[in-house]
């Protein structure tokens, strides 16, 4: 195990000036050849892709547009120095050690091997996009204060959903990995680092890219299909879809090496005596959703990259009028897009159940069952992915089967709910922000499951299909569960990141705010949606003009519940830095036993783990691990 023979002093650890910092690769760079990349590219496509929109008669020329893409994803891979390592080996050279660690502030705007750092660019990141994707969805309501098109165009309406849903899906796609799965996995397992670092990094400057490239789509007419392409309207769409392809194809490269990246670290590097028995059931959540991740996302890229050959050298997969199928679009989209749902919902199981033992202060109630819960949902996601097509018009016989596997997942989905209120069952419980989080998440994702019953079942499907029923219940999963589950997790492992503790009160106002409004905003739109509202157009009948307004004052609420939110974040850990110490919540976990923040080598020794971490309530539960005799945890650390 390579991470435990390099021993810290042999590390290095260099901090070069501030000049050549700037010169040398960067996001800066990064920056600027991409969008000389971009030009160079489309300057090429124009010369070769003339006159090449025959089929898909876009009338503009998606050639130019790609091949531009293409070459700026090239020069911000060039510009953060993502080539140097190959080149320099195949050169014969030896690597650079310039991407280990570092420290200082110009780590974080470049490709660095620090799994700490990389998590820390990923929440930045996906915060940022999340906030973009979040006010638009603040523009969504605005329109929709008033019963027919005012303030947006219907066309412009259209791509504006499409860009909040596929902005938030791509994002949360990678919201608890990125962030808490890169930086806790190392320290869960014992080891200093994740299996292939570089990979780590490049995931995360992929996310980066694929963010702005989606924005971009705004400046190319927008993209009039909401999240899920389909080609029919695609065909029809201006160079915004292009950017729709791209933004989701490099999300799927992101996704799948993220997946491969996690299986690889948790199969090779887990510290002696971590059994797979003693995981902590966060890394099952992070290694199931790895597993859906590696097998679903290739998927997506290959229905993409056919999109893209129709587009630019006129194949024709997807056209109907040259004998190809819009359906299978569909089919490959969803069989991407329904374990893409489970991607989005078992780091949230993962987080929750790691939370409710420490605030329930017992050990998590059927450790195995909740594992065997999990590969089962993952298992299951990959048979039910046609309930989306119900109303397609698919062969009928084939709906009995779909609708029965669909039913049959909330096995395992209710036995992570057993889980949890096992776990809470006759617990004194200590209602800190992220319990509060989490006890919410087991609420809201139970009304989001309860509801998709009503879709997965065909006759109950054929009325609430395309209408606002089917967007309450997918907010409720996807923002009542995830979002609220990494809300939970980043008030819980914020403390350890950070080393500063997050005020309590502006917590406590944050989740009470988010959790009211929240469902003020949704639950109403259940009713919207049996009343005939449709999705996706900004028109709607004037009898639901009260009820609309309400919810959209709800969601401006909702909305302003985040500033709170991004107010303590930047107060707490920008202003006021109160110390959190090691371990400010009384976790067995592993790492709560190092200081915090965490040391840049992790562990001054590789652990011996010597218990499973939910040994709570009992006064002669074993340590969780040996770590040898200069332990480094710190005041309070239980180890
Ligand atoms: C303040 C919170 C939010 C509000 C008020 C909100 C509101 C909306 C509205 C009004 C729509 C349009 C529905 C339609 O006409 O079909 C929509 C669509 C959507 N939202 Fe949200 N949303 C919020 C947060 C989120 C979050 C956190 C996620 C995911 C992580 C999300 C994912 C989606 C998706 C996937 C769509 C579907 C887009 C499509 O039809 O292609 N939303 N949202
Ligand atoms: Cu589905």
């Amino acid at each position: 195990m390579e991470s435990a023979s390099v021993s810290v002093s042999e590390r290095r650890i260099s901090t070069p000036s501030a000049w050549s910092q700037l010169l040398g690769f960067n996001v800066i760079w990064a920056v600027a050849l991409s969008i000389g990349g971009y030009a160079l590219g489309h300057w090429l496509g124009t010369k070769i892709g003339m006159n090449s929109n025959a089929q898909t008669e876009t009338d503009q020329d998606d050639v130019a547009i790609l091949m531009g893409m293409g070459f700026a994803i090239l020069g911000w891979l060039i510009g953060l120095g993502f080539f140097n390592y190959p080149l320099s080996r195949i050169a014969g050279r030896p690597a650079t050690l310039r991407e280990r660690e570092e420290h200082g502030a110009w780590r974080y705007f470049r490709l660095c091997t620090d799994h700490k750092v990389v998590a820390i660019q990923y929440l930045v990141a996906v915060l940022f996009f999340f906030f973009v994707a979040g006010l638009n969805a603040m523009f969504i309501r605005t329109e929709l204060t008033s019963d027919n098109a005012t303030l947006i165009p219907a066309g412009n309406y259209l791509s504006l959903v499409g860009l909040h849903g596929t902005m938030m899906l791509m994002m949360m796609s990678a919201g608890v990995l990125g962030p808490l799965g890169n930086y806790l996995v190392p320290l869960m397992i014992g080891s200093r680092r994740m299996a292939f670092p570089r990979i780590e990094s490049l995931t995360m400057w992929l996310t980066v890219l694929a963010g702005f490239v989606l924005l971009s789509a705004t400046l190319l007419g927008g993209f009039p299909t909401g999240w899920t392409g389909y080609q029919t309207l695609a065909d029809q769409a201006r160079s915004g879809i292009d950017a729709y392809i791209v933004s989701f194809a490099l999300i799927g490269i992101s996704l799948a090496l993220v997946g491969v990246n996690m299986i690889a670290t948790v199969m090779t590097l887990r510290a002696p005596g971590m059994r797979w028995n003693r995981l902590p059931i966060f890394v099952w959540g992070m290694v199931t959703t790895s597993i859906l991740a590696v097998l679903a996302a290739p998927v997506l890229l290959a229905a993409l990259i056919m999109v893209v050959f129709d587009r630019a050298i006129e194949t024709t997969f997807f056209i109907p009028s040259a004998g190809g199928s819009p359906f299978l679009w569909d089919e490959l989209f969803w069989f991407f897009g329904h374990p893409e749902v489970y991607i989005l919902a078992l780091p949230g199981f993962g987080i929750v159940l790691e939370i409710l033992p420490v605030f329930a202060r017992k050990p998590l109630w059927g450790y195995r069952l909740a594992v065997a819960g999990m590969f089962g949902v993952a298992l299951m996601s990959f048979m039910v992915w046609q309930h989306h097509l119900f109303m397609s018009g698919i062969n009928s016989d084939l709906r009995p089967f779909y609708m029965f596997t669909t039913e049959l997942i909330s096995i395992p989905t209710g036995i992570i709910f057993l889980n949890g209120m096992g776990t809470l069952w006759k617990a004194r419980i200590r209602f800190t922000v992220p319990m509060l989080f989490a006890c919410a998440f087991f609420f809201n994702f139970l009304i989001g499951g309860l509801s998709g019953v009503f879709l997965s079942d065909v006759t109950s499907d054929v009325v609430t299909h395309g209408s606002y029923f089917v967007m309450a219940h997918f907010h409720y999963t996807i923002m009542g569960g995830l979002v609220f589950a990494l809300m939970g997790g980043i008030y819980f492992w914020l403390p350890k990141i950070t080393g500063f503790n997050l005020n309590e009160k502006l917590g406590k106002v944050h989740f009470w705010m988010m959790f009211i409004f929240f469902n003020l905003t949704f639950f109403p739109l259940f009713a919207a949606g049996m009343l005939g509202m449709p999705r996706r157009v900004s028109s709607y009948n004037a009898d639901l003009h009260t009820l609309n307004v309400f919810v959209s004052i709800a969601a401006f609420c909702l909305g302003a519940s985040m500033l709170i939110f991004l107010g303590n974040l930047i107060w707490s850990v920008v202003f006021r830095r109160e110390r959190a110490g090691a371990n400010p919540w009384q976790s067995k976990s592993l790492e709560w036993q190092l200081p915090s923040p965490v040391p840049v080598y992790n562990f001054e020794r590789i652990p011996t783990i010597t218990s499973h971490p939910y040994g709570y309530g009992s006064p002669e539960a074993p340590a969780v691990a040996d770590f040898g005799p200069r332990v480094i945890a710190g005041e309070g650390g239980l180890a």
